[in-house]
Order: C-alpha cells, then structure tokens, then sequence
C-alpha cells in the first residue's frame, strides 16, 4: 500500500447546491470528477490526525464505488478512524446521529436525496459537520474555492474494503470500522417516544403502511416499526434499498408516491401511511383520504410535542425556512416561543439548534425534524406521529381538523416548473427584484401588497448574512406568494413558486386547496409572468 499523488485538473461547477454537490451520474463518473470534490473536502478540513469521520449513503448506482475511492483518500490524508455503514448504507439522519453518538468529526454522505437515481439518474455529495448537520455556507464556499485550484488529488492505492461485514480492518494507518447502520438510529429513537404505547397501538390492530420507495429509509423503517414496534410484517413496503429507487422517484409527495395515496384514498385503507425519500430525511404523513401538509405536521408536532417522551418538557422555540406555511408561527404564539424564519435548507437550523433557540425545524418540501440530530428526519417524524397517535387515541384527520379548528387553516401549495430554460427563470426572477419597489401597496382584487422583497436573512447566532433567498410578495391578511429557483436540481433550472392563504373561519376549512390559492396563482402569474418566461401552461409538480 502506497500514498500516491495524482495529477488533475479543476471541473467547473463544483459548487454545493442546497444540499450539497448534485450532478448526474455520468458527470460524477468522470476520472477525477469525484476525487477533485473529495480532495477539495479534504483540503478545507485541514490536518485529518487524530480525526474520526463518519462515511455512507443511500445505497444508489455509483454509491459503493464512491464509498471505495473516499475511503482510500481518507487514509491518504491521514485520517485516524472511519465509521462505514454496512453495504455503504447510512440514511442522511443516521449519519447525524452516528457523528454525535460517537463524538466524530464530520461525515460524508453520498445522495442526491430526493433526485431519481440509477445509471441516467443522479448522485450527490455532501459534507456534515462535528454537530452532525450540513456544512455552513462558509465551509462550502471554502471547497468551492479548493475545487477551482486543484492541480492534483492524493490517494491509497489500497484494495477494496468488505463493505457487507461489519468489523475492522486498515488502509495505510486509518482504521475502518464497518458499522451496523441502524443500531445508533434506533437507540436514539427509543429514547425518544413512548414504544410502549406504540407497541399497545399494533397490537389493538391499529394498521399502517411504510412506503421506503426503494430507498434507504426501508432497513430503518422495518428494523423499528416492524422489529421494534410489533407492527405485522408487511408494513414497511418497497423496504430494500435499491441503485435506482426500483424506478421510483424517490420524493414523498402526493404525486410521486402515487400508490401509497390511492391505497390511502381506497376502500382497504389502513389507519395510517407514511413515506420517506432517497437519503431518509423527508417523510410524508397521510390519513385516510388526507395527505397531511408538511408545513402543517410541522406546527402538528409543535403543538403537540409534550405527548413525547423526548419532548416532555416543552420546546424551546421553532425554526421553519421561509418558504414554509406560517401554520408553526401560530402554535409557537400560543406556546409563548420564539418562531425563526430562515432560508431553505436545513444548514440554517444548525445554529439555532445548537445554541438551544429551536427544539423543532420543518420545512415544506416534506423535512421535519427536532434538536435530537442535525438533520431533517424522516422515521423521527412518523414514529413522532405513531407516539401521537397511540397517545390520543385520535385518527390523523380528526388530529389535523382540531388543529385547523383550534388555529386555523393555512392553504398551502408549491408549484414546480422543472428544468426549464436556466436564462428565462434567471431573467424572471431579475424581472421580479426589479418591480419590488413597486409593489408594495398594490391591489390585486381582494388581495393588497402589504411587504415585497427578496428574503434576506442574518443568522442570529453568528451574524452571517445570505441574501437573495427568495422573492417574498406579502399580503396584508398574511397570505404570501414566494418565488424561488431550486438549489437542488441537476437539469436546466427549477422554478418553485410557493403559495399559502390562511383561513380562521373552520366553516371554510373544507375547500380543496387548489381552489382556495386560485386568486393567489393568478395574482403569482400576473406579476412573475411566470408561464410565458418558461413557455410553460402548468407546473410538472404540484404538492
Ligand atoms: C429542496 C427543498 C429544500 C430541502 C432541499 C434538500 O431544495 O426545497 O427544502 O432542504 O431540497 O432536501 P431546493 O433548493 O431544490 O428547493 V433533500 O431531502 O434533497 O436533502
Ligand atoms: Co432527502
């Protein structure tokens, strides 16, 4: 075994997007493609003695090959230990958890996430710090910068690792440890929630189904709910990660888990479903004929966050990225805490949860989590719901109708135009910082413009400032239209458009959700001339 030094040459666009480096998978299969990114990880990390580091994916193509190349590279830069899950598989919040529990230095996790997978599909990278969550701005910028200045790449030419049994072994003087990749998780959890009543609910015959959508949250979902929980065997379906999700796209929404809600809205509907995404971190509740909207499970589990063994003493405060329906900002007035609005992606929750200012962080595109890791966390949020469940004895439609009676109901939508023309949406969104001056004080039919502006946003913690995170046009009755382009996508540009309408009066709870934003859509087009800048009729998604 030898240390060698491979000459290279910068790629262009490596920059982390939201979460992470996102590239198809052909991209990341270039020689050098990987190991730039990778060296560029390494060189920011500075001196590795000493360090221990946490490495795992979400088992898609490109996964084991990738977990090979990092290990060899971990042990050129002198890294001491490294903690591997087992067949290469750790879901996004099991490497949080693994960071924390065994106090190591960072992680690396390989996924692109919700982003379909297979050879024509997508892969990604990112880096997690000591706390167990995504690197900040600043550390990604920092590799960003590496990456254009790369003129060479260090690695082991070691052979491969077993990666399908967990034990030790050495490359140069790092010690690899290969780790069973649900143990810690689900330790965690126990700690967390009443398994007991949860226990209590199955065996009464309470029913469920898990969609893992071939992903990686499958082996975490049966170990618990099925292992742990006495759930019937069954109930965690499409539970075997595959390299290409089975075909699935691995994005819990209404739309992609298409038959998980028409199992739901049939007549052999089972109490409750549940879905999670590529890498674990998104979850999807459903009821029957009801698929509950992330932004409200959100302010659901703050409001009712003390039925939790974990949560008994209350919460400190709630973080929700801006683009989220304001549902949270209610229940943590009625709570007497603070609610923060940050920028999307769970990054901005690092700070906020390490300093002890928010206890829970949700986002609307299916992200819930809590300060028990740093990660959004898929089964956390449905084992979150089960404890709620078994505790009052509810269904999760008279749960979420007593929450919109008791706070009130925010209509909630997000319009996605998939990989349209980068120029337009960048000439579109140009079109809308341009008019925000304008805006303000406008009427458009019922509706006035009370605040417009491009979200910019000052960690309290650290007083870092990241603008230029999304167009905000505010309505003075608080419904809100956003605009923002997708940091995720890896194909031309995404545009997300965002709309939310609040309603107190409960005899007006019951409208369907499209209808309610109608005059919001229309007041989004008539300003952002969102249609004929993209050449779109209709958003590809609407959730
Ligand atoms: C999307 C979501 C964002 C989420 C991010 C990562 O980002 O909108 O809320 O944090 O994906 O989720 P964007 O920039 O495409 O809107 V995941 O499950 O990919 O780690
Ligand atoms: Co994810």
């Amino acid at each position: 075994m030898t240390i060698q030094t491979i000459a290279t040459t910068p790629f262009a666009g490596q920059r982390p997007g939201t979460s992470g480096l996102r590239k198809k998978v052909t991209e990341f299969q270039q020689p050098g493609y990987l190991e730039n990114f990778v060296e560029a990880i390494f060189l920011t990390l500075g001196d590795c003695a000493g360090r221990t580091l946490v490495l795992g994916g979400d088992g898609r193509y490109f996964n084991r090959q990738a977990i090979q190349t990092i290990l060899r590279m971990a042990a050129a830069h002198g890294v001491a230990k490294i903690l591997v899950g087992r067949g290469g598989i750790l879901s996004t919040p099991a490497v949080s958890c693994v960071i924390r529990k065994h106090g190591a230095f960072g992680g690396i996790v390989l996924s692109a996430s919700h982003n379909p997978g297979g050879p024509d599909g997508d892969f990604g990278i990112k880096y997690n710090i000591g706390n167990g969550g995504p690197a900040p701005e600043k550390i990604t910028e920092a590799i960003f910068a590496h990456t254009k200045a790369l003129s060479s790449y260090r690695i082991s030419d070691a052979g491969p690792v077993d990666l399908d049994a967990i034990g030790t072994s050495r490359i140069e003087d790092m010690q690899v440890e290969v780790i069973d990749p649900v143990a810690d998780y689900a330790e965690l959890m126990g700690r967390l929630f009443d398994f007991d009543a949860i226990r209590a609910l199955f065996a009464s015959g309470f029913t469920m189904r898990f969609d893992g959508m071939s992903a990686v949250s499958g082996p975490y979902a049966k170990a618990i709910i099925e292992g742990m929980l006495g759930a019937p065997a069954g109930t965690v379906v499409n539970a075997e990660p595959r390299e290409d999700f089975g075909g699935h796209h691995p994005d819990p929404n209404p739309v992609n888990a298409a038959e998980l809600i028409a199992l739901m809205d049939g007549p052999d509907a089972p109490d409750f479903g549940a879905a999670s995404d590529g890498d674990g971190d998104r979850n999807m509740i459903v009821g029957r004929k009801l698929a509950v909207s992330p932004s409200d499970s959100l302010a659901i589990i703050a409001a009712n966050a003390t039925v939790a063994p974990g949560y008994r003493a209350g919460i400190k405060g709630i973080a929700r990225s801006m683009p989220t329906s304001q549902a949270a900002d209610r229940v943590a007035a009625a709570l007497g805490v603070s609610c923060f609005e940050t920028p999307t992606g769970w990054k901005y929750f690092g700070n906020l949860l390490d300093a002890g200012l928010a206890t829970l962080c949700g986002e609307e595109s299916y992200g819930t989590g809590s300060d028990h890791i740093r990660e959004k966390d898929g089964v956390w949020a449905v084992l979150f719901w089960l404890n709620l469940l078994a505790a009052s004895g509810k269904s999760v439609n008279q749960i979420v109708e007593e929450h919109w009676a008791r706070f009130g109901r925010n209509y909630y939508s997000r319009h996605d135009y998939e990989a349209v023309d980068a120029g337009a949406a960048e000439a579109m969104m140009q079109a809308l910082r341009d008019q925000l001056d304008t805006l303000a004080g406008r009427q458009f039919g019922d509706f006035r413009v009370q605040q417009a502006d491009d979200f910019a946003y000052t960690d309290p913690v650290d007083k870092s400032v990241s603008s230029r995170q999304g167009i905000r046009i505010v309505m003075t009755d608080g419904s809100r239209i956003v605009l923002r382009l997708s940091g995720t996508g890896t194909e031309g540009a995404t545009v997300r458009l965002y709309l939310e309408r609040y309603e107190a009066d409960a005899s007006r709870h019951g409208l369907a959700t499209q209808e309610a934003l109608a005059p919001l859509i229309d007041i989004a087009e008539q300003v952002s001339q969102l249609k004929q800048r993209t050449g779109r009729e209709q958003p590809s998604v609407v959730t």
